[in-house]
């Protein structure tokens, strides 16, 4: 089924799957439920829908020779927890598969039109505030989100020194106290560069001889790079043995649990100026990039389960099985953000 299948039927597959699993659902049957408030769970949907439609007006873009990036967050999008439970005055260097959090924190500065900032990145535009054309980036001022390069883990010491900057400048009155945290986001693959294990040992060095460190990372874990395997629980394993560091563990499947997870996770750095690191457990949904056929090296069994894991379907049928939607509600939200109407796109 999967061999042969351009990227772009790819995306458009997900998204009529996501509409054939809500039709199946209708009597909201499901065994992941969502514990929190029905509106916060609308609200974390919509955004994970709108990037599900970015993602495929990425690879439209691509197709029609107006766009030339591919890389998309579909199977990342729990990252919209992050987005909602941080603030712009929380610095974020976040991952390239992060549209989610992009998008909803973009619903705390209402005046910014996120989508259509993605969708200049997309195109290259020199329009683009984060990055005038030269590359697509999540990077916003006003949304408190730094832009990075493309260079897998170069972030991390640079979201170190942010964290120590911010208790520095408070220590040596240079800006009134402040609970701002700085959240850094990293793949699977890139938590085995020697920069980020360098941030990491700088970090737990620092709060060993009382340095606060107020620090969120979080690594999002598909299991691949590109097209090499994560071994089965290195992830837990590595970042088990972070001295200093609390860990937090979710998965991407439970957006509740993710939500609740996050939660507490930012509640700790906040309250107590230490870093700590969430291991959210993510899928890939889709080759690397639109010019990546994996199914050379995914066999389809593995892409199959990959595509059960959803995180945006997973969630949707949870809201579903909690009574907070009804399945025609949700199917106009997804209507809503695929351009039907007023929609964005
Ligand atoms: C320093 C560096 N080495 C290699 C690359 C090429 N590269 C781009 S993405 C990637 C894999 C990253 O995998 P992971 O960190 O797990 O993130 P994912 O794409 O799976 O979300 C690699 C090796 C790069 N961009 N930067
Ligand atoms: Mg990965």
């Amino acid at each position: 089924m999967y061999p042969g299948r351009m990227s772009l039927e790819r995306v458009r597959l997900l998204i009529e799957r996501f509409r054939a699993g809500l039709q199946s659902a209708r009597d909201g049957s499901g065994n992941v439920l969502w514990r929190h408030d029905p509106a916060l769970g609308l609200e974390l949907l919509e955004s994970m829908l709108l990037v599900r439609h970015l993602d495929r007006a990425a690879h439209e873009l691509r197709a029609s020779g107006h766009g030339h990036y591919t890389i998309c967050s579909a199977g990342h999008e729990a990252s919209v927890v992050l987005g909602r439970l941080t603030r712009p005055g929380d610095p974020s260097l976040i991952h390239y598969r992060d549209g989610a959090f992009f998008i909803e924190r973009a619903r705390q500065v209402p005046e910014l039109d996120a989508v259509r900032a993605v969708a200049l990145s997309l195109v290259a535009s020199a329009e683009d505030p984060a990055s005038g054309g030269r590359h697509k980036v999540f990077g916003s001022a006003p949304l408190g989100i730094v832009p990075q390069t493309s260079t897998i883990a170069s972030h991390l010491p640079r979201a170190v020194g942010l964290a120590f900057a911010l208790e520095r400048k408070e220590r040596l009155g240079l800006s009134p106290p402040t609970d701002a945290i700085v959240v850094a986001v990293v793949g699977d693959a890139g938590m085995n560069h020697s920069t980020a294990l360098g941030a990491l040992n700088a970090t737990s060095w620092a709060v060993h001889q009382s340095q606060k460190m107020p620090i969120l990372f979080v690594c999002e874990d598909n299991g691949l790079g590109i097209s090499v395997r994560t071994p089965p629980g290195w992830i837990e394993t590595r970042t088990q043995a972070l001295p200093h560091v609390r860990r937090f563990f979710a998965r991407s499947m439970d957006l509740s649990e993710a939500y609740g997870v996050a939660e507490e996770a930012v509640r700790y750095c906040r309250t107590t100026r230490r870093p700590a690191l969430l291991h959210l457990e993510c899928v890939r949904l889709l080759g690397h990039a639109g010019s990546d056929v994996d199914s050379a090296y995914r066999p389809p069994a593995e892409i199959e389960a990959a595509l059960a894991a959803d995180p945006v379907l997973a969630h949707a049928r949870a809201l579903l099985a909690s009574g907070c939607a009804t399945a025609t509600e949700l199917l106009a939200l997804d209507a809503r953000a695929a351009g039907g109407g007023d929609g964005p796109l």
